[in-house]
């Protein structure tokens, strides 16, 4: 069985990092070591929510982690709390990087041309060096921005896209993969540039609902696919198939959840798609 590592915080109530990745990948028949980068009561959308930082904990473990000689097949980070803890990723990325590890970044830090509440532009700069080396990293157009220096735009075309996407990989990752991207009214998706210097997109019919934890969902997925044998390209597409039959899932709930989605109801068809 393949084996990866997730950095990335526990946020107790809300669904999203790591109470998406550890269910998500183990469904996928992957296992699936946590590093949690800090214990938050709900994810930092719901008011008053508390922390506690792991910054200190985070060396010590993945050092025991050496001393037992542990393979990862990949490391995938998402939300880091801190500069600090970006560069913990990077060292842990050194400490555990084998010739077979695939280096996955999420560099989680904001969405529609805003910054979350923790974070601001100097933070943005270092994601941006964590993408450096790596295999693939996947932000959305305003982490895209943020990284890149470039002017995040609500309406855009195509060349737009493509112009991030080289800025992108002159950050120095394998392949980059820009999530979000609507190519045509009605859809959504992402479009990729790989090191060869080729494009690719996958596009899909738009949900109208934005939730929070998606990106999580989507990252999750990818990097489980392609640890499950799928080419990049066929990861990419599960990944987006599956969350937006989600989102689709979830606004049918009549309970109305408004902080996640109802992942839990859908994993029984992404064990179904890796078939
Ligand atoms: O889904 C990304 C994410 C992860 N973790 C925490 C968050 C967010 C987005 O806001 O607040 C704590």
């Amino acid at each position: 069985m393949k084996r990866i590592l997730t950095i990335q915080d526990i946020s107790c109530l809300g669904k999203c990092s790591i109470t998406i990745a550890l269910p998500v990948l183990s469904a996928m028949g992957v296992e699936t070591v946590i590093l949690p980068t800090a214990v938050l009561s709900t994810h930092t959308m719901f008011k008053n929510f508390t922390v506690k930082d792991l910054t200190g904990e985070l060396l010590p473990i993945a050092a025991h982690w050496k001393s037992e000689n542990v393979h990862f097949d990949a490391i995938y980070t998402g939300y880091l709390g801190s500069a600090e803890e970006i560069e913990i990723a990077k060292r842990v990325f050194a400490m555990f990087r084998d010739k077979d590890t695939l280096l996955f970044v999420d560099p989680v830090m904001g969405d529609n041309g805003k910054l979350y509440p923790a974070f601001d532009t100097a933070y943005a700069a270092l994601n941006a060096g964590l993408c450096k080396g790596t295999d693939i990293i996947v932000p959305n157009i305003t982490e895209a921005c943020l990284m890149t220096g470039t002017e995040y735009r609500e309406v855009y075309d195509r060349d737009y896209i493509v112009s991030l996407l080289e800025r992108l990989s002159g950050l120095g990752a394998g392949v980059s993969v820009l999530t979000g991207v609507s190519l045509s009214p009605g859809k959504t998706g992402v479009m990729g540039l790989d090191s060869s210097g080729t494009l690719f997109e996958y596009q899909n019919d738009r949900v109208d609902a934005a939730y929070h934890g998606t990106g999580d969902l989507f990252s999750s997925v990818c990097v489980g696919a392609v640890l499950r044998g799928r080419t990049l390209q066929e990861a990419v597409q599960i990944a987006a198939d599956y969350t937006a039959h989600t989102i689709r899932v979830t606004l049918e709930n009549p309970e109305k959840p408004w902080y996640g989605v109802d992942f839990e109801r859908t994993l029984p068809d992404l064990i179904d798609a890796l078939r």
